[in-house]
């Protein structure tokens, strides 16, 4: 397990099943010492992630901690200590079957599970974190924020034109094209083509 620590009191915590009951798991928190463990059954075949509740926007705002467990038919602890006046934690799990919870690429968006909860904050459980129609690894190869549906930044959204070459980024999203480079690359035209019945 990975060691980190996120700051915890009196707090509570939400699970999350992408693919199985949310009852099926039995968490709590338990205090060792001065230490305090998040801790649960890891059932064999499961991959575990968790997210921290950000403490400016609790329950709103939620980190992704770094940190996968693949369960194994025994408890998993998830060391958290208190600094805080509360902290909230969700658990989500998955059953796809994976041999390398890390590398793979659950929700096949093009980044590994650990890229996404390690460098990217984008979830590795829905291949569009925003739901702007962007895929998350479309997002970060093109330099848009995958957690930003262009609310914040229009540039960050299915009708954003970083680029400025007139074609949105779900433009060139749908055809392959960079969303911030007028290279070649981008379409020279769109063309419509409306067919008439023959005479
Ligand atoms: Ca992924
Ligand atoms: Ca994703
Ligand atoms: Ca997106
Ligand atoms: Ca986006």
């Amino acid at each position: 397990m990975r060691a980190a620590r996120f700051a915890w009191a009196g707090a509570a915590l939400w699970l999350a099943a992408a693919a199985a009951l949310a009852s099926d798991q039995d968490v709590g928190l338990v205090t060792v010492g001065a230490d305090k463990f998040l801790r649960w059954y890891g059932h064999s075949g499961r991959t575990y992630f968790i997210q921290v509740s950000d403490p400016d926007d609790h329950l709103c705002s939620w980190t992704w901690a770094p940190i996968i467990e693949a369960g194994n038919d025994e408890e998993i602890s998830y060391e958290v200590d208190a600094t805080a006046d509360k902290s909230f934690f969700r658990l989500k799990f998955t059953d796809q079957p994976t041999n390398d919870p890390d590398g793979d690429d659950f929700d096949g968006d093009g980044l590994s599970n650990w890229d996404e909860v390690s460098l990217y904050q984008t979830d590795p459980l829905n291949w569009d974190t925003d739901t702007d129609g962007l895929g998350d690894g479309w997002e970060v190869e093109q330099g848009l924020d995958a957690g930003d549906d262009g609310s914040v930044n229009p540039a960050n959204g299915a009708e954003g034109d970083p680029d400025a070459d007139g074609f949105s980024n779900a433009i060139e999203y749908a055809i392959g094209s960079s969303a911030t480079k007028t290279s070649a690359e981008a379409p020279a035209t769109v063309g419509l083509i409306i067919l008439t019945p023959g005479s």
